[in-house]
C-alpha cells in the first residue's frame, strides 16, 4: 500500500533539474571526514506533516490528505503512523519528533488516552526497526485543549498543574520506550497576557517544581536523553517565561537546573524575540548549551510565527558555522518545525518543501565547512582581541589588574585610539558572500 505517489528521493547533483531529486544533500558524501547525514541529522516533525490541516484565521484547512478521514479515531491515528513512515523514508529523513496528542487521540478520560497513546506507541516503536528511523525527540502537547488555557506548569489551578506532571511523565516515558535521543519542553502557555491578574513568581517557581520533578523521574526511569528548553518570547500568550537563551538560561541558573538542560532553537522563536539566529546560537554555543534546533524560518518584519521551510542560505550558514563551532551534534539534530504555505496543498508539497529545506543545509554545511577551513573569521577575530594576549591586556583577564594599576598606566601610556583598528564589518561580510555560491 502507497500513500503517495512520489518517488524515493535520490541525489543527482546541482545540474539536476528534477524536483523530486536532492540537488546537494547527498547523504552519505564526507564533508570534514563525516557523511553528510551525520552532520544535519534531519528530523520532520509530525505535528506539522501529519497534522497541519493549513488552516488559517480566515478559513479552512487546505491541505489535502487523502489518507486521512478526518476524525479523531484511533484507526485513524494508527493509519497517519503508515504514511508517516513511507514519508520519511522517501525523503530520506533519518529522525522525527513528536507530541503525545500529534500521534493519538484525547480519549474519554485520562487512562483512555493513555491507552491510545500506548497503541501508537506500539506502532511507532514497530516502524522504527523495520525501517531504522530514530526519534529525534518527544514532548508532551500542553497548549492545545481548552484545561490549559491558562498554562500547565504555570496554571492557576493546581489541579491542572498535576494533569500536565501526569502527560509529561507519559510522554517521557513514551520517548524512553521510543529510544528518543532528546525531550523538549517548549513553553506553550507558560507566560501571562496580563499581569493585573498574575502572581508571576508563584507561577515561574511552579514551573521550576514540573521541571525539577521531570528531572528525578528522569534519573528514576533511566532516561539518558538529553532535556530541551525551546525559548520563545510571544505566542501563543502575550509573555512567554522562555523568552530567549538568556532568560531560559537564568532561570534554570536560579533554580540549580542549569546543568540538566540545553537548548532547543527555533529560527523563527529567534526573530521573534528580535534577536538573529546567529546571536541565540552564539549565547547557546559560548555556554555550552546547544543541544537541538528547530529548523524553519519567519517572513521578514510579520512579527508572528510563521514557520517556513528554510530557504535562505545566508541564515542556514549561520547556523551550520554554529553547528561546526560547537563540534556538531551529539544527541541534537535539525527538525523541520516548518509547514508548507497553505496555497502548497498537494500532498507531493510535502516532498518538495522538505526537499528545498534539505538541499539549502545540505549546501550551507560545505559552506560553513570551507569557511571554517579558510579561517578568515577566526584570524580576523583573534587579531581583534591581540591586545589582550600580553600586557596590560593579559593581567587584566587573568583578575590581577585594580582600577589604581589601570589608572596609573592609562596616565602613563595616554590617548589610546591609535590602538583602535578598523571592524571591518563590510569586508566581512563581502568575504564570506564569496564563499556562498
Ligand atoms: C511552537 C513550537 C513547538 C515546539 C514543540 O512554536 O515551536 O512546536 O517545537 O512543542
Ligand atoms: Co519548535
Amino acid at each position: 500500500m502507497s500513500y503517495f505517489d512520489v518517488p524515493e528521493i535520490k541525489f543527482e547533483g546541482s545540474a539536476s533539474r528534477n524536483p523530486f531529486a536532492f540537488k546537494h544533500y547527498n547523504p552519505e558524501e564526507l564533508v570534514d571526514g563525516k557523511p553528510m547525514k551525520d552532520h544535519l541529522r534531519f528530523a520532520c516533525a509530525y505535528w506539522h506533516t501529519m497534522r497541519g490541516t493549513s488552516s488559517d484565521p480566515f478559513g479552512a484547512g487546505t491541505a489535502l490528505m487523502p489518507w486521512d478521514d478526518g476524525s479523531d479515531s484511533l484507526a485513524n491515528a494508527l493509519k497517519r503512523v503508515d504514511v508517516f513512515f513511507e514519508f520519511i523514508q522517501k525523503c530520506g529523513l533519518d529522525f522525527y519528533c513528536f507530541h503525545d496528542r500529534d500521534v493519538s487521540p484525547e480519549g474519554r478520560n485520562l487512562a483512555e488516552t493513555f491507552d491510545n497513546f500506548d497503541a501508537v506507541t506500539e506502532k511507532l516503536l514497530a516502524k522504527q526497526k523495520e525501517t531504522g528511523k530514530k526519534l529525534l525527540w518527544g514532548t508532551a502537547n500542553l497548549f492545545s485543549h481548552p484545561r490549559f488555557m491558562q498554562g500547565a506548569g504555570t496554571s492557576p489551578s493546581a489541579d491542572v498543574f498535576a494533569y500536565a506532571a501526569a502527560n509529561v511523565k507519559k510522554a517521557m516515558d513514551a520517548t524512553l520506550k521510543l529510544g528518543g535521543e532528546g525531550y523538549v519542553f517548549w513553553g506553550g502557555r507558560e507566560g501571562y497576557n496580563t499581569l493585573l491578574n498574575t502572581d508571576m513568581k508563584r507561577e515561574l517557581n511552579h514551573l521550576a517544581q514540573l521541571l525539577k520533578m521531570a528531572v528525578a523521574y528522569k534519573a528514576k526511569i533511566g532516561f539518558k536523553g538529553q532535556f530541551y528548553i525551546e525559548p520563545k518570547p510571544k505566542e501563543p500568550t502575550t509573555h512567554q517565561y522562555d523568552t530567549d537563551t538568556a532568560t531560559c538560561m537564568n532561570f534554570l541558573r536560579e533554580h540549580g537546573l542549569l546543568g540538566e538542560f540545553k537548548m532547543n532553537i527555533e529560527t523563527n522563536h529567534a526573530e521573534l524575540a528580535q534577536h538573529t539566529m546567529a546571536h541565540e546560537l552564539a549565547v547557546c554555543v559560548d555556554n555550552g548549551i546547544l543541544g537541538s534546533i528547530d529548523a524553519n524560518s519567519g517572513t521578514q518584519n510579520i512579527g508572528w510565527d510563521t514557520d517556513e521551510f528554510p530557504t535562505n542560505l545566508y541564515m542556514a550558514t549561520d547556523v551550520m558555522l554554529a553547528v561546526l563551532k560547537m563540534g556538531g551534534f551529539t544527541t541534537g539534530g535539525l527538525n523541520f518545525d516548518a509547514k508548507r504555505r497553505r496555497e502548497s496543498f498537494q500532498p507531493d508539497d510535502l516532498f518538495l518543501a522538505h526537499i528545498a529545506g534539505m538541499d539549502t543545509f545540505a549546501r550551507a554545511l560545505k559552506i560553513a565547512s570551507e569557511i571554517k577551513k579558510d579561517g578568515f573569521l577566526e584570524a580576523f577575530v583573534a587579531d581583534r582581541y591581540a591586545s589582550w594576549n600580553s600586557g596590560i591586556g593579559a593581567k587584566i583577564e587573568a583578575g590581577e589588574a585594580c582600577f589604581d594599576c589601570l589608572s596609573e598606566y592609562a596616565l602613563k601610556q595616554g590617548e589610546p585610539l591609535a590602538t583602535v583598528k578598523s571592524g571591518r564589518q563590510e569586508l566581512l561580510q563581502a568575504t564570506l558572500n564569496s564563499f556562498i555560491r
